[in-house]
């Protein structure tokens, strides 16, 4: 593929962001690499406008996740500051083309983690953890697409909220956790469906990031990947999650 056609794939993923209009699946299959190439366009232009990069997600740790949207292989994206919702905060439906949520779990690096790492070497490089909320908004028609598709579309990257922060000796293992829409359950499962263990979501992190020639740096957010499929948002809700032992966080949602 020449840089032009990757360029132009980016430039109608960012617009199909910016104006919250669907775009229809890629015509061609590309490559993997070339999918990457094309999300390292799209938040080139974002960067380019002033946002900052302010970390990454993790996408497909889990199996509701992979069942959910039939793609079976570990992805990623990149975060920027104006993906950052305040916890408490409210965001408008029409900002987005068809959004749902789902509960994470998010680490604070503290210390520079890149390559092949050990679970000890990652947890040592973490600063802090929180509970969180993805907010995801595939750019594509009917939400479908292909793994190649929606790593270029920033694996439907779109706005998260983090709750405080807590001390990284908080044992995640297998912690409950209930997402809510105006205070009833709506999803509920343990941070043990995030590859058995979110901080595997980190070990894998530093790996793929150093595959692409990058790091995790300190005050990166890591998003560990959904614990338990996504849900759709709907005018006038309030979102909230409580992970047990980590706390809680939530937005609202105007029409
Ligand atoms: C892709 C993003 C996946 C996760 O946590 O698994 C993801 C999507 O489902 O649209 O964010
Ligand atoms: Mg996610």
């Amino acid at each position: 593929m020449k840089h032009a056609d990757l360029e132009a794939i980016a430039t109608r993923l960012d617009g199909a962001a910016r104006t919250a209009t669907a775009t229809p699946q890629l015509e061609a299959a590309i490559s993997l690499a070339h999918a990457y190439a094309i999300q390292r366009l799209n938040i080139g232009g974002r960067l380019a406008r002033g946002e900052r990069r302010i970390g990454i997600k993790m996408g497909f740790t889990s199996r509701a996740k992979m069942v959910q949207m039939g793609v079976s292989d570990l992805i990623w994206g990149r975060l920027t500051s104006d993906m950052l919702v305040d916890d408490g905060a409210s965001i408008r439906l029409g900002d987005y083309v068809h959004p749902r949520v789902e509960p994470e779990v998010a680490f604070l690096v503290g210390r520079r983690l890149a390559g092949r790492v050990g679970a000890p070497q990652a947890l040592a490089a973490i600063e802090a953890v929180a509970p969180a909320l993805e907010i995801i908004d595939s750019r594509y028609e009917n939400f479908r697409f292909s793994l190649t598709d929606v790593v270029a579309d920033n694996s439907s990257s779109s706005g998260f909220v983090l709750g405080p922060w807590r001390s990284p000796a908080t044992d995640l293992d297998n912690l409950g956790l209930v997402m809510a829409f105006d205070g009833r359950a709506e999803a509920f499962g343990s941070t043990a469906a995030i590859l058995g263990h979110p901080l595997r979501s980190l070990v894998a992190a530093a790996r793929v990031v150093a595959e692409a020639g990058e790091a995790l740096e300190p005050g990166d957010i890591v998003l560990a990947g959904g614990a338990t499929a996504a849900s759709a948002l709907r005018a006038g809700i309030h979102v909230s999650l409580e992970v047990e032992s980590l706390g809680r966080c939530g937005f609202h949602v105007e029409g």
